[in-house]
């Protein structure tokens, strides 16, 4: 899908109410030449709902950015750890426009990464969330400070089925088509939790 190119508001249309404005300037059409991002969230550690919620909302507060749509919450295993060495993680998919060249994009994510793990919580330790840019409008980049795709995407069901159920026709980078991935890997482990729901921020 190509962004749309409403034009820019007139500057000497008569001024409107504030919500009006607020809603106007939150549009996507407002955004310059937007491109399309795709936001991996996780938690395992403390209230995993409220947390991934309040990245959502922290992303659709930055300046830029725009939250376009958010996927049902998964309740999965940990990937890459001993089975039953850590608690499991709610994982959920983001899809974003945003106006922030990558770079931007992910000092905006790790930030809000860091304003979860300031939580003093050491009973729960600090790794409460994890906000991973997974892909970034078709971009393919080898760069160690931010690899895009994200390196392991194509492998790990608990990205690629959120992020199904939100672009059934999405495509990885260099990868293919999200759906013939999910053909090719096991979703064991990877539970829709329809009892749990995280929302798009007015
Ligand atoms: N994130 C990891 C490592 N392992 N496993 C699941 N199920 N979900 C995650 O988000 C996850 C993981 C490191 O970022
Ligand atoms: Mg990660
Ligand atoms: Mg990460």
């Amino acid at each position: 899908m190509t962004p749309s190119h409403a034009s820019s508001p007139d500057p000497t249309v008569q001024p409107v109410p504030a919500s009006v404005v607020r809603q106007v300037d939150a549009a996507d059409s407002t955004l310059h030449n937007p491109h399309r991002a795709v936001l991996s969230l996780g938690s395992n550690l403390g209230n995993r709902l409220d947390t991934l919620q309040g990245a959502i909302d922290a992303l659709e507060d930055t300046p830029g950015v725009r939250v376009k749509a958010v996927s049902p919450v998964y309740e999965t295993e940990p990937w890459g750890v001993d089975p039953g060495s850590q608690p499991t993680y709610f994982n959920a998919v983001v899809l974003l426009k945003t106006t922030l060249p990558p770079a931007s994009l992910l000092e905006r994510a790790q930030a809000i990464e860091e304003a979860y793990r300031r939580v003093r919580d050491t009973r729960w330790g600090p790794r409460t969330l994890d906000v991973d840019i997974i892909s970034y409008q078709g971009v393919t980049s080898a760069d160690p400070a931010l690899t895009l795709p994200h390196p392991r995407v194509h492998e790990r069901a608990f990205v690629l089925v959120p992020w199904h159920d939100v672009d059934p026709d999405a495509e990885v980078p260099g990868h293919g088509e999200v759906a013939s991935l999910l053909d090719g890997i096991t979703e064991r482990g990877v539970t829709p939790r329809p009892d749990l729901t995280l929302v798009l921020p007015d």
